[in-house]
């Protein structure tokens, strides 16, 4: 036994993140709706609003010309990535002063066990307090916060009161007694296909997975033996050191549908050098690298690829670029890179393989060693004056392939999105 009823979970959320970031920055955006994406007349889609857009009918991952419909009056602007990673340091560093085991899920998002910090620092609504009004006073930012006995309580706990909310389910039993009447959704690990498989067999609420228990066993064997037992507020995880829920991610929409091979690697050597600049940053190792796809028609596709844990821009991009290759050549209109399966540490056996020189470019006389310390320089001088201050041979070939084609940021519309791609 764990001890469930003394286990003190906060799972923390910011308020319409990037929109938020941008209010603050931008006063007289206050009162207004707000979209982060893309401008009215572009492909883009939206990665986030304010709650004032949101009034309207607009949301996450809707393309940019159905929220112009549903509210032409709104401020559209592109978002502003360097500002959101820079708000997201600020918050973890607050988040970090009260406990050291934290599960980043995204950059505003996670989940922090305090069950030891309130010897140190009060009760659990104390620090919830602590957190709320530091992040305000500190970042000018308002996030939520579930406080939960298990992660499933502190994840819907925060879920309850947004905007700026706050609220605590602390027994099983009141867990319980909240979700019942709920659609399976609200059961972690249900995701929309195992609900329309629940749906057709008459389960839609979480007490009808009780009363359908041995059907719900027979279709979904142990999975749904799993989720019965998370419905009845059994959730034993561990709020993990290891960050294995964050990803980080960017992608790209097209204006024009894009078949260009050549042109789709440059731009992902492009992202696969923000990524990588983005983790070190974080002192993080990514295992799983994921290539996003979607297709004009709004298909999408995922393809991603595991290997040893890594932070350098060319094993990202080589990853990417291997996957992109087995793909049927067809037009695509937006492109995107994922990082996933983070961990702090490096492998302790290194891999069989040669690392990135400065250059990229892999020659005999160059130690491992060297290539590593050339690799140290070059972070050092990227985090210190910015990632901007040297590029490789081909990142200087990929930026010049996207400027050739008169498409530099501006004129190509391409829209980036960072954060966690929502399964
Ligand atoms: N994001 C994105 N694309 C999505 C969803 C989110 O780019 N499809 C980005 C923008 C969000 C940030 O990630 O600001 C955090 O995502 P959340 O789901 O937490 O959404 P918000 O913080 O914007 O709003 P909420 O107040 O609902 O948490
Ligand atoms: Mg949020």
């Amino acid at each position: 036994m764990k001890g469930e009823k003394q286990r003190r979970i906060l799972h923390v959320d910011m308020d319409a993140f990037y929109a938020a970031v941008e209010t603050r920055d931008n006063p007289e955006l206050k009162g207004k709706p707000v979209i982060v994406g893309a401008l009215p007349g572009e492909r883009g889609v939206v990665a986030t609003c304010n709650y004032k857009a949101r009034e309207f009918g607009v949301r996450s991952a809707m393309p940019i010309s159905k929220a112009y419909q549903l509210c032409p009056h709104g401020v559209y602007m592109y978002p502003n990535g360097h500002k959101y990673v820079a708000a997201s340091e600020q918050i973890h560093q607050i988040w970090e002063s009260y406990t050291d085991i934290i599960e980043y899920i995204s950059l505003d998002e996670g989940f922090l066990d305090i069950t030891a910090s309130q010897k140190l620092f009060g009760n659990a609504q104390n620090i919830v307090r602590e957190i709320k009004s530091r992040t305000w006073k500190e970042v000018g930012l308002t996030c939520s916060i579930g406080l939960g006995y298990s992660m499933s309580a502190a994840k819907l706990a925060s879920e309850e009161k947004k905007p700026n909310g706050y609220f605590e389910i602390l027994t099983p039993a009141e867990m319980r007694e909240l979700i019942a009447p709920r659609s399976v959704r609200v059961v972690y690990t249900v995701g929309p296909k195992t609900a329309e498989r629940l749906e057709r067999i008459g389960v839609r609420t979480v007490a009808d997975l009780f009363t359908q228990a041995d059907r719900v066993s027979n279709v979904l064997g142990n999975h749904g033996a799993a989720i019965i037992d998370l419905a009845r507020g059994i959730d034993d995880r561990e709020v993990g050191t290891q960050t294995r829920g964050q990803s980080i991610g960017t992608e790209q929409t097209f204006q024009t549908d894009i078949t260009d091979t050549d042109y789709l690697k440059h731009i992902l050597r492009l992202d696969a050098r923000k990524l990588s600049y983005d983790i070190q940053q974080k002192g993080l190792y990514a295992k799983t690298v994921t290539l996003k796809i979607t297709y004009p028609g709004m298909h999408s596709i995922t393809r991603a690829k595991s290997d040893f844990p890594t932070n350098l821009a060319l094993d990202i991009y080589q990853r990417v670029e291997k996957l992109l290759d087995q793909l049927e050549k067809k037009p695509i209109r937006l492109i995107g890179i994922s990082l996933s399966n983070l961990t702090k540490h490096k492998e302790e056996k290194p891999p069989e393989r040669v690392q990135l020189s400065l250059f990229d470019e892999v020659t005999p006389e160059k130690t491992k060693r060297d290539q590593e310390k050339l690799h140290d320089v070059l972070m050092k001088l990227q985090l210190e004056h910015g990632q901007n201050i040297i590029k490789s041979g081909s990142e200087l070939a990929a930026e010049n392939h996207v400027k050739k084609q008169g498409l530099n940021k501006k004129k190509q519309q391409v829209v980036s999105s960072y954060g966690r791609s929502k399964d």
